[in-house]
């Protein structure tokens, strides 16, 4: 009796994956690749919650998850949120060529608590590799990259030759591939913002000046106002949340900015009620990092204007990253 019961509970769980899959594989959801720092501040895990949700909607459909940064314990504890979003095999990527260590104020314990089976650092694909081959299985013109850290990994892609997975050189797959670039990162019309500048200016400078397509650049100045996963998910978070575990961790329950969530909302919904684009000009990136907004020539870059209120912006990011996984 056990026996026919863990079968029928097997089965109905198939069924439910299979759904779930379905459901994320929507016509008109947005397949996202997610660039992240996730390591010395928390509103990466807000942004992969928001994203997550947003595939629990229908709204995307989460490709990879690349992560671009020196924590051992990123990548793990990216998998272990992905596993709890119901979404455990989610390819996932590193760098390679940086020396690792542990810094973050949740990673480690994060994945030391959740379920997952990525069990190091050393078992996860390079991300320049793994960019590669995601696009090269990906229709024409379908993907969106959304980065919210600096951008190595997204450089090396960049600058690939051809290898098993594409004959096309990163430059050409991306111009095949990819729709749109949303990056965080930046400020406008000028300024000098983390992301770009630490810990590699060269990556980003290259990234802008010669991505064969669009980008929509969010600044510091807009996330910077957007106070989420403070009271809000400290009240109403499930206590088994990692998302909520993380901002406790990062002490965050006060708020945090929202800077990386809103590229994954510009992304996946556009300007919405959101926010407005300029996009008459480009965006210059010096050799330090620090950027600057030129009126011509006219590139296909555009950066983010505040429309909605910073508060009632807050209350729908504080929603999506209240979503629970569907069990
Ligand atoms: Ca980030």
């Amino acid at each position: 009796m056990l026996r026919n019961f863990t079968v029928w509970l097997a089965v109905v769980v198939c069924v439910f994956a299979g759904k779930a899959r379905a459901s994320d594989e929507r016509a008109g959801a947005v397949s996202v690749i997610f660039d992240t720092d996730l390591d010395s501040d928390v509103d990466d895990v807000g942004a992969l919650a928001v994203l997550h949700a947003l595939a629990d909607m229908g709204e995307a459909t989460i490709l990879a998850v690349i992560l671009t940064t020196e924590d051992i314990y990123a990548a793990s504890c990216a998998d272990a949120l992905n596993t709890y979003f119901g979404r455990p095999d989610i390819p996932i990527g590193v760098c390679r060529q940086q020396k690792m260590r542990s810094f973050s104020r949740y990673t480690k314990l994060v994945a030391e608590e959740y379920p997952h089976d990525l069990k190091s650092h050393e078992e996860a694909e390079d991300g320049g590799k793994l960019y590669r081959k995601i696009l090269a299985g990906q229709p024409g013109g379908s993907v969106a990259i959304v980065t919210v850290g600096h951008l190595t990994n997204l450089k090396n892609l960049l600058l690939s030759g051809p290898d098993e997975h594409s004959p096309l050189n990163g430059l050409e797959l991306v111009k095949k591939k990819v729709k749109l670039w949303s990056c965080m990162g930046g400020n406008y019309p000028r300024g000098k913002e983390p992301n770009f500048y630490r810990p590699d200016p060269e990556s980003t400078a290259i990234c802008v000046a010669r991505w064969p397509g669009t980008v929509v650049f969010s600044g510091g100045e807009i996330g910077n106002p957007i106070k989420t996963g403070g009271a809000v998910l400290k009240e109403q978070g499930s206590p088994g949340s990692p998302v909520r575990r993380a901002y406790d961790l990062y002490n965050a329950f006060a708020g945090r900015a929202s800077w990386d969530q809103t590229a994954v909302l510009y992304a996946v919904r556009g300007c919405g009620a959101y926010w407005s684009l300029h996009s008459e000009g480009y965006n210059h990136v010096s050799a330090d990092g620090s950027n600057e907004w030129r009126p011509s020539p006219d590139k296909p870059h555009a950066y983010l204007v505040e429309k909605m209120a910073p508060a009632e912006l807050a209350k729908v990011i504080d929603a999506l990253m209240l979503h629970e996984p569907r069990r």
